[in-house]
């Protein structure tokens, strides 16, 4: 049988199944301690494999089985070898092509706390198979080159029971798509539906259901309208019809992830769908609308054509985020989104790249794959997909995926199929280009220039530090959009994209009058940090007139880097040239709000530590935490006179709308507010906001100014009694209260929230709600005693026993452990290897703190 220690999954040992199956009958009876699955599954040989013949050999987990038989025979006892991870029946009591096999267990949704497989939310059933959940519900070939027709009959009292596909009846579900079992989902409950309809581009009418608890309904309208968004756009854009009558989306409390893409059944955390103005932000509302479509275009992208195995995830995951991001854009500002979409990158894969979790955009090995749902896999995954797309040209890449739906559709593919599609599609040799999903680690592109006679050189050299597992790293296609600026702003000659393929490299462009300004790695163009040192003069000059959004905004951003740096390392103060260009942007009444706003959004402490470790120095956070909070007073005295005025221009009259344009102006406003509020010793205009707001982006962000101000106790207070009732909006009082605490008291005011009656911390976007924004407050956390790691630490090890998935990704929190001083290094290390000596660990958090520690 198969060893007990949790064993190395490796992508070279990848072999084809010895049974494929083609459909499936499952029957549940439910009840919420001991649910009966009946199953009857028809497999067939696998006629590829010759080295039979082969056991029958079933996934199965926490699962008592009551009955098996195969072709209608009842296996005994002893003909059946179980442990942990499943069963095997040996092969001569298995047919060697065809064979139903039919078998009854017994499951407990209620005792199920890691919500995984079958398990209850709040008296509703629901379930989340991917990845390997759906072993805890019955015993199956549980990988995701299995694919197979599923029908599904649902027992039970709730007025709404739901599965994949098409309904056959009240309860009875078919799904005509073969799916591997990880897109397999069932809830059931007291729930009311948000209904809608959409005709897609055949004519076909499609029902859309978002099903909710009583009370929710009203707060179903943006996901609708994004849902419906999502699927018009797939239509238009990439030519994806939807595929079955109904549409279903379900909003559960209790949720490890964001929102799952069960076919026809995307299963959802209940804070990616509900929104009204008094209850979501602006953030939430993009959130909703970025999520949704995310889980909507799996269909295409994920469902209709899946992952041979897991560690083909990016597959769909990297394909399906860089969708999303060209919807979001589409919909919003296409500027602004890139600016997020980057902070997102560099402050989660490009941290995780630099740190001992590392890996592949398609990891080789693995021990627990929900491990690996990384920012590398997803984010990194979509920033490789552009990068195709900027090689090959926008009507190739459409040509490709051309290519990719009509040849895989139905199928389980690998990275090798994608290529293949593109090579074909396009003519051009990608085997270069491959290794970014290979290769771990962030390539460093170091550049210098030089002018002579006119002709202008720039020098590309580059480089990828060893990580966990890779020692050397050989040259990736880097792909480098340049604009070239004449001095007086304007563009010399049309932008250049430099494909720069060897460890160094030179492009020479002839015909300048004068040595231009290059603004380099424009769009952000390649996900590489970009080693190419500018004057701040210079660096100004691009911020003041930089055709391309995202090169202009990263101007102003490697300015305050820098600047913040030259503070926190040599005590250098804010200086005029600085100030006057945020002066500028706070001035700029041509620029969208929005952009101005991220303009004048200093680098996190976070970011700030890392660019810190990148000079070779360790970061202090104390020192970062009042480098950061000196920096933003001096900009709130330079602007002093022009506050007021930016504040009252940006409030948004009439009724609140979510759209991308009044969301900018609420956000530049809160930036407004936030460095007015530096100068006001009452804090005057944030408690008037706070108590004036009608929608809780006007008063959440007052809230937190407020706190972060050290004024925030009384709004604190008057905000829990007026949101107690509403779950999500306490999430977002735990979070606020953590985030903007300030450092010195931060932990006393943590630890006293989680004594709070409300911090049910099973809940996991309860835990995550204090647990995770404490430990993002650097400051507080890095305190110097250590205590502030042993109160999280305490926390994940509480957690462990019940859910071991949320538990093993937080513990990311401490994955940047080695930037810090000797003294802190040992405390955390202490709480590190506490946590691993944990009794009974899971294997999620193991695997994830045995890297961090690098065992
Ligand atoms: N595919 C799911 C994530 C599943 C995570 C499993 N631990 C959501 C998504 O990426 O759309
Ligand atoms: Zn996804």
């Amino acid at each position: 049988m198969r060893p007990s220690q949790a064993p190395t999954i490796r992508l070279s040992e990848y072999t084809a199944p010895a049974f494929w199956v083609d459909t499936v009958d499952l029957t549940f009876k439910l009840n919420p301690t001991a649910t009966r699955v009946i199953s009857k599954i028809t497999f067939k040989g696998n006629t590829d494999r010759t080295n039979g013949p082969h056991d029958l050999q079933l996934d199965g987990r926490n699962l008592k089985l009551i009955t098996a038989s195969i072709n209608g025979k009842p296996l005994k006892d002893d003909e059946i070898l179980q442990d942990t991870e499943g069963l095997r029946i040996p092969h001569d009591l298995v047919p060697q092509d065809n064979f139903t096999w039919e078998a009854e267990v017994e499951i407990n949704p209620e005792g199920n706390t890691a919500l995984e497989g079958l398990y209850m939310s709040n008296g509703m059933y629901c379930t989340q198979c991917e990845a390997q959940g759906f072993r805890k519900i019955t015993y199956y070939p549980d990988r995701p080159d299995v694919m197979a027709t599923f029908t599904v009959a649902i027992e039970g009292d709730s007025p709404v029971l739901l599965s994949n596909g098409n309904k056959v009846k009240h309860g009875k579900w078919h799904d005509p798509w073969p799916k591997p079992a990880y897109l397999f989902a069932l809830v059931a409950g007291d729930l009311v539906s948000y209904d809608d309809q959409f005709t897609t581009m055949s004519g076909r009418k499609v029902d859309l259901q978002i099903f909710v608890r009583e009370g929710d309904q009203d707060k179903c309208a943006y996901a609708m309208d994004a849902l419906i968004r999502s699927m018009k756009w797939d239509e238009e854009v990439y030519g994806r019809e939807y595929d079955l009558d109904l549409f279903m989306i379900v909003a559960v409390d209790d949720f490890n992830m964001g929102a799952m893409e069960n076919k026809g059944l995307n299963i959802f955390n209940s804070k990616y769908v509900l929104a009204s103005p008094e209850t979501a932000t602006d953030r939430d509302y993009e959130l909703i609308e970025g999520i949704i479509a995310h889980e909507y275009f799996h269909n295409w992208t994920g469902n209709r054509i899946t992952c041979r195995d897991w560690f083909q995830l990016c597959l769909k995951e990297g394909l399906t985020v860089f969708r999303d991001q060209q919807f979001s854009g589409d919909m919003r500002s296409h500027a602004v989104k890139r600016i997020d979409d980057v902070l997102q990158l560099r402050s989660r894969q490009f941290r995780e790249d630099a740190g001992p979790l590392a890996h592949p955009v398609r990891p080789e090995e693995y021990i627990e794959i929900n491990n690996f749902y990384t920012a590398t896999v997803y984010e990194k995954g979509a920033e490789v997909i552009g990068m195709l797309k900027l090689l090959v040209g926008d009507a190739q890449y459409d040509k490709a995926l051309t290519l990719y739906f009509d040849r895989h559709d139905g199928q389980a593919c690998t990275i090798e199929d994608w290529i293949a599609v593109f090579q074909d599609a396009t003519g051009r040799d990608l085997s270069q280009f491959k290794l970014w999903y290979s290769q771990a680690g962030t390539p460093r592109l170091k550049v210098t220039d030089s002018f002579e006679d006119g002709v202008y050189t720039l020098n590309f050299e580059q480089s990828s530090a060893p990580t966990p597992d890779q020692d050397t790293k050989n040259p990736q296609v880097i792909p480098v959009r340049t604009g070239f600026l004449n001095a007086d702003g304007s563009e010399t000659i049309s932008e250049q994209l430099f494909e720069v393929t060897k460890a160094k490299q030179s492009f020479t462009i002839d015909g300048f009058d004068a040595k231009p300004t290059p603004s380099i790695l424009r769009g952000f163009s390649a996900p590489v940090a970009l080693d190419f040192p500018q004057d701040d003069t210079t660096l100004a000059f691009l911020l003041a007139n930089d055709s391309d959004p995202f090169n202009k905004w990263e101007a102003g951003r490697t300015l305050s880097m820098n600047l913040l740096t030259r503070m926190i390392l040599k005590g250098a103060t804010p200086d005029d040239a600085f100030l006057d260009a945020m002066r500028t942007v706070v001035l700029d009444e041509n620029l969208d709000p929005a952009y101005r706003s991220l303009t004048l959004s200093l680098p996190s402490e976070d970011a700030l530590a890392q660019a810190i470790v990148d000079t070779g120095k360790t970061p202090d956070p104390d020192a970062i935490y009042k480098a950061r909070k000196a920096l933003a007073l001096a900009m709130a005295k330079k602007t002093a006179n022009d506050l007021p005025k930016l504040y009252a221009s940006m409030s948004v009259d009439g009724a609140y709308s979510p759209d991308a344009k009044a969301a900018g102006k609420r956000s530049l406003r809160t930036k407004a507010l936030s460095l007015l509020t530096k100068l006001e010793d009452d804090a005057a205009t944030a408690r008037a906001q706070f108590a004036n707001a009608d929608n809780m982006t006007e008063q959440l962000s007052a809230l937190s100014i407020l706190i972060s101000a050290g004024h925030g106790a009384d709004a604190s207070a008057a905000f829990y009694d007026q949101w107690k009732d509403d779950k999500l909006v306490i999430d977002k009082w735990f979070a606020t209260l953590a985030s903007s605490a300030v450092p010195e008291t931060a932990l006393e005011k943590v630890t006293a929230l989680s004594e709070h009656p409300e911090f049910t911390w099973t809940n996991p976007n309860r835990f995550r709600s204090l647990i995770g924004p404490f430990a993002m407050n650097p400051a507080a956390f890095h305190r110097a005693d250590g205590k502030g790691y042993k109160f999280v630490a305490d926390w994940l090890i509480k957690l462990d026993a019940k859910n071991p998935q949320t538990t093993a990704r937080m513990c990311g929190l401490f994955e940047t452990w080695r930037r810090y001083d000797d003294n802190r290094q040992a405390l955390i290390k202490a709480q590190l290897e506490r946590i691993a000596g944990a009794p009974n660990l899971s294997k999620d958090s193991s695997e994830i703190v045995g890297k961090i520690l690098g065992a």
